[in-house]
């Protein structure tokens, strides 16, 4: 705790500077194997050479004085040895065994160094980063071309490796944690999972810093995740600072830093390479040439903390001292109240969002033709459907594997594993549906961007409601809470707002849940059946919305919106037509998004105005005989069923009207 306040006043009033790369550093001292092996691996049966972070037991004097040389430098900041002190890293040379050891020591060393450092200069402290590196196993991408779904590493894996890491990084005294150069954002997201469920065990606090990698000109992580994107994924933790180190020199690090200073709500770092690599793999950025590429960040006041990455020296840390002890510091950003989610790029809804169209077709319940590929397992196509949903404009997709007739957590994973490796598909947030917890969690061990998960309700009680709620709030998803409690679902309006109401209180109120990452779904149920009491479905529905936008503050409404003209099964015109004027009214009144087959919206104007009328008076229950007459008005209307056909129309129209008709769709 007294870290981190320490830490925040200093990054507030001068920019920290972080000490540079250790493995340049220790590659200059042309170790041996005898070297990597010390006197206490003599014997053992494996190559160690080249395992750095083992030299913090073999060879600590080494460690001592290359950080004891960045101090000197003027690091406020020393990062542990530790980048590769895993035991799924650490593996390529058996010594899983050791991981404990590893850290610990690298720790207790960095940290009595620091102290000799801190207690000479008392008004320049200086703290100790336990770096926390990418591992050399990924969860986002298959190994195998020819196996896309494959993954050699499972989320479950990763964090329990992670955990036993930081148990010997804060046993040897950290101050700070790192997580670093980080280009598969799910592997960053289990490291935080870990640190959070360590340091609750803990009962403390500790900074945590995050660092990401991108990884060429694309502007984008290796795991294919555009700048923005990491930044959301991540942004559910409490996080000390946000930047980014290696793979690019200063210069091109410019554009993305640029972009996380204005938009991420937390303290800005930065330590890139020095330069790009030359045709030998050497970084040879001079000191002065680097300092000349920072100092724009600085004068553009784009970062709080300062540093350097492959092929940086002690020389280069001096000189990005002496500019940085001139510079003024980033100003945080305020956070906003926005809904961000993403997939491989961001999506962001603000008050001004029109309404965001969430794809229904990849559901198993939803969809026989979907069903039938998934039990037939025939992949391919059903990712065809995921992407034709994209194309044809879904923001988000919704995935439901919920059948009895097959292992329904099986199937969300094998299937959100394919889809990652279609970026045309990934590129959107998903939406995990399903009434099971455990294919939930599943589903959230599979995806690198922010999803939403669909859903959660007080059904099986308050315990139950908050315990998940919580551990979403670990993994960094948005939810979609339905309108559902104890006694059943909700079907009129004071029903849907009290357990609107009561839900939002305990999610906001005692657990802390950012009240923009909830998403109120208060049930739209199916009308046009003939029975009385589904008459005013759809309206006690537009009110519920209209309430919850107004009393509810940050919080977003949802529904599944083809439940609502199930009545209409087979006749798609007049289900299209239901589907158009319920959205028409339910958006007026602050729908935020909704699950709707993207393929099949037809626009509100469009609907010739005596079909209008009969579909309005269903909707929104204007007379008793509102299904009657639209089922008799539907015989009197030209069968259409052949939508390709339709979709050829356009297409023969002029140019500015095939724009016209493009851009309104
Ligand atoms: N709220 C939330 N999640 C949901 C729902 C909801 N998830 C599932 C469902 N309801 C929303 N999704 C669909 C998907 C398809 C259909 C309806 C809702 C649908 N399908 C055609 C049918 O059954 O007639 C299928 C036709 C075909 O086989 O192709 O209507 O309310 N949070």
């Amino acid at each position: 705790m007294t870290t981190k306040r320490n830490i925040q006043k200093e990054l507030e009033s001068r920019v920290l500077v972080l000490d540079g790369a250790m493995g340049t550093m220790i590659q200059k001292y042309r170790l041996s194997e005898e070297d990597f092996r010390g006197t206490i691996f003599t014997d053992f049966q494996y190559d160690l050479k080249g395992n750095n972070d083992l030299l913090s037991i073999t060879k600590p004097e080494i460690i001592r004085t290359i950080h004891a040389e960045f101090l000197e430098a003027g690091a406020d900041i020393i990062e542990t040895n530790t980048f590769n002190s895993t035991s799924i890293s650490q593996a390529d040379y058996h010594l899983e065994e050791w991981v404990y050891q590893l850290n610990l020591q690298s720790a207790q060393l960095a940290v009595k160094v620091a102290d000799e450092f801190t207690t000479k200069n008392p008004k320049k402290p200086r703290f100790v980063a336990g770096a926390i590196g990418p591992m050399n196993k990924t969860l986002s991408l298959s190994p195998d071309v020819n196996d896309p779904g494959f993954r050699s590493v499972s989320f479950d894996e990763v964090k329990a490796s992670y955990r036993e890491q930081l148990k010997g990084l804060l046993d040897g005294g950290v101050d700070l944690l790192l997580v670093e150069t980080i280009f598969d954002t799910l592997n960053a997201k289990a490291a935080l999972f870990a640190i959070e469920d360590e340091l609750e065990e803990r009962g403390m606090r500790l900074p945590v810093m995050v660092s990401g990698t991108i990884t060429d000109a694309s502007g984008r992580t290796l795991s294919g995740q555009t700048v923005e994107a990491f930044l959301t994924s991540v942004s559910h933790i409490d996080l000390l600072s946000i930047g980014l180190n290696c793979s690019l020199g200063a210069k091109d690090l410019r554009p993305y830093l640029e972009e996380l200073s204005k938009k991420a709500p937390f303290f800005i770092s930065a330590y890139p390479n020095a330069g790009l690599p030359n045709q030998f793999g050497e970084y040879d950025e001079t000191p002065d040439e680097m300092a000349h590429q920072v100092s724009d960040f600085l004068d553009n006041k784009f970062v709080n903390i300062i540093g350097g990455c492959c092929g940086t020296t002690p020389e280069h840390i001096h000189e990005l001292a002496k500019i940085a002890a001139k510079a003024e510091p980033h100003h945080r950003r305020k956070i906003d109240k926005h809904t961000k989610l993403s997939g491989l790029e961001p999506v962001t809804i603000t008050p001004e969002t029109n309404f965001v169209n969430i794809g229904e077709r990849c559901n198993v319940s939803g969809s026989r033709k979907f069903a039938r590929l998934i039990r037939e397992g025939k992949y391919e196509e059903a990712i065809a459907i995921a992407r034709n949903q994209v194309d044809e404009g879904a923001q988000v997709i919704d995935i439901n594997m919920d059948d009895a007739m097959f292992d329904a957590k099986k199937e969300m994973v094998t299937f959100l594993n394919l889809l990652m490796a279609e970026p045309d598909i990934a590129r959107v947030p998903m939406m995990i549906d399903s009434s099971k917890w455990e294919v939930i969690e599943a589903g959230l061990k599979c995806v690198q961007g922010k999803a939403i998960v669909n859903s959660i309700s007080m059904k099986e009680g308050e315990a139950v409601f908050r315990k998940q709620a919580q551990l979403l709030k670990r993994y960094g998803a948005a939810v979609v809470v339905m309108a559902f409690d104890e006694i059943g679902q909700a079907d009129s309006f004071e029903r849907r707002i009290e357990i609107c109401q009561r839900a939002y209180n305990i999610l906001v109120n005692e657990i802390n849940f950012p009240p923009q990452d909830i998403i109120f779904d208060s049930n739209i149920l199916i009308i046009g059946t003939g029975m009385e009491e589904h008459y005013n479905y759809a309206v006690d529905f537009i009110n519920a919305v209209s309430w919850i936008k107004k009393n509810l503050k940050y919080a977003k409404t949802s529904g599944g919106v083809s439940n609502v003209s199930f009545s209409f099964r087979g006749n798609d015109q007049v289900r299209e037509a239901i589907h158009s004027v319920f959205l028409f009214h339910a958006i007026r009144a602050g729908l935020d998004m909704g699950i709707v087959n993207p393929g099949m919206l037809q626009i509100y104007d469009e609907i010739p105005k005596d079909f209008l009328e009969k579909v309005e008076n269903l909707v929104l229950n204007k007379k008793p005989e509102a299904t009657e007459e639209l089922l008799e008005f539907a015989l009197t209307l030209k069968v259409q069923d052949a939508k390709e056909e339709r979709i050829d129309e356009w297409r023969n129209l002029p140019i500015e009207k095939r724009l016209e008709h493009s851009l309104i769709k």
